[in-house]
């Protein structure tokens, strides 16, 4: 029986970051079956698409990783409008902005226009991550730092013990960096959108730190984009201009299981007929 072709969702613009192709984390088989589901007329890649920064240290690069980029490339070749603003993980793109590579734009930053006239600010918004911009080092430790201090942690514990020293909350460090963390995703989201109102447009559509949200707390509008790592999320715009966020892997379970639902007459049709 030939593979049922589902069907597409129609939207005007998508918008896309912190995919992180080239690393173990990519959710690329994901990613796929929401590019397959989602017929758009823009594309904004919105930075982290590539992770250089893996991809120098060690290889990795699967087959689904590569149909992601050929499917992208596909899209642009179909005629869809293709945008790559570059992140920190993929800079090495930096180099060429104002390049078009089989379709696809690379900008520094763009303008997004809605449908409704309302104009946008599309950034990665590295830039505004101060530990990236005045410890790249730091940056660089990543999420493997979390795990070394847990080891490090232990055995720091095991000599304290030994010498007659109290136990080192580490509860109550992981809870200050919590609180730290907050604090940085508020700030981070101020200062875009303080970038924003700067140039004079009614919002900002970013990346980079892995939490997808739409608000206005901070007098524009506010939009992230969210991660294929963690989350799968991705923003898009309607043809009215209204934004949402898709929540990847909760939309596909909505969609599979009204799939069988309608299916499910056809099914009984076909089991007959072969039993017949
Ligand atoms: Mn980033």
């Amino acid at each position: 029986m030939a593979k049922k072709d589902h069907d597409t969702i129609a939207v005007r613009t998508l918008f896309l970051s912190d995919l992180h192709l080239g690393t173990r984390g990519c959710q690329a088989p994901l990613l796929l079956e929401f590019l397959k589901r989602y017929d758009v007329e823009t594309i904004y890649l919105v930075g982290d698409i590539i992770d250089g920064w893996r991809l120098k240290s060690s290889w990795y690069w699967p087959q689904a990783h590569n149909d992601v980029v050929q499917k992208l490339l596909r899209r642009a070749h179909k005629g869809a409008k293709l945008i790559y603003v570059p992140g920190n993980h993929d800079e090495f793109m930096r180099d060429y902005v104002g390049h078009n590579f089989g379709g696809i734009e690379i900008r520094d930053t763009a303008i997004h226009e809605a449908a409704d006239g309302k104009r946008y600010l599309v950034m990665h918004g590295d830039h505004f991550d101060m530990v990236v911009r005045h410890a790249p080092w730091l940056a660089y430790l990543g999420d493997g730092a979390y795990t070394l201090v847990l080891v490090i942690n232990t055995y720091l514990n095991v000599v304290r013990r030994r010498l007659g020293l109290a136990y080192w909350s580490l509860s109550a460090w992981a809870k200050m960096k919590v609180k730290t963390a907050v604090n940085h995703i508020s700030r981070f989201e101020e200062l875009l959108s303080l970038e924003a109102r700067r140039r004079d447009v009614h919002g900002v559509i970013c990346g980079h730190i892995h939490h997808a949200v739409i608000h206005d707390e901070f007098g524009v509008r506010y939009m992230n984009t969210g991660d294929w790592v963690e989350s799968c999320t991705a923003l898009v715009e309607h043809f009215d201009g209204r934004f949402e966020i898709i929540y990847w892997a909760d939309e596909l379970r909505r969609l599979t299981e009204a799939e069988i639902v309608t299916d499910l007459p056809q099914r009984r049709r076909e089991a007959k007929a072969s039993a017949a």
